[in-house]
């Protein structure tokens, strides 16, 4: 007989061990964004990363599209609860982009068309976690998820992936983006559920 039940220990198990605490599976591709979707034109498209010093690195569409691209496989959360697990991406690494930048920053400001904004540690775009991705599922990226192209940073909340991005501010001190201004957390590790500031 198992005698420490399941209620024993206060707390439901989760149904799959790839879902974050709190977090509910969808199948769905929900929509969510703070404003309309802005209207961004392929032949003035660009994607600058400006570093501390102010020094500007930019890539056009067709030089963005140019560079090696991967393909990752990743689960995505949502801070309103929502999951996907096993979503597929095609994009550019940000490590390939970053690849002649010169920075000593700890922080970032990715910025969007349309003037969101969303912060994190410079480290936590680096090493195969971030990608600009341009296709989603096969097909490109809908204007509704981001297209032409968007940030991907699937470890953390996906607040934290911008859609319609065009640049990253190099920092020496961290900034908060739209949602973290408002009381959203800093970081945002789903895992560790640092949804708010006070996480
Ligand atoms: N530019 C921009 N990017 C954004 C947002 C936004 O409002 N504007 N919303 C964020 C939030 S809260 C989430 S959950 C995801 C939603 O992406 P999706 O609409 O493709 O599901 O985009 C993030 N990126
Ligand atoms: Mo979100």
């Amino acid at each position: 007989m198992n005698v420490v039940s399941r209620g024993f220990h206060g707390r439901r198990e989760r149904v799959t061990p790839d879902l974050p605490p709190g977090q509910y599976l969808t199948r769905n591709f929900p929509v969510l964004q703070a404003g309309p979707t802005p209207r961004v034109d392929l032949d003035t498209w660009q994607f600058t990363i400006s570093n501390e010093a102010g020094a500007k690195y930019s890539w056009s569409w067709r030089e963005l599209l140019a560079l090696p691209s991967e393909k990752p496989t990743v689960d995505i959360h949502c801070v309103t609860r929502w999951s996907k697990l096993g979503t597929t991406w095609q994009g550019v690494s940000l490590d390939t982009l970053f690849e002649n930048v010169e920075t000593a920053a700890d922080f970032a400001l990715v910025r969007s068309y349309g003037g969101y904004t969303t912060n994190m540690p410079l480290e936590d775009l680096l090493d195969g976690r971030a990608w600009i991705a341009y296709k989603y599922d096969g097909e490109d990226l809908s204007g509704s998820h981001g297209g032409p192209a968007r940030l991907l940073v699937p470890h953390l909340y996906f607040w934290k992936s911008a859609k319609w991005v065009t640049g990253i501010d190099l920092l020496n001190e961290e900034e908060p983006g739209f949602w973290e201004q408002l009381g959203y957390h800093s970081y945002g590790d789903p895992w560790r559920e640092q949804r708010y500031s006070n996480d």
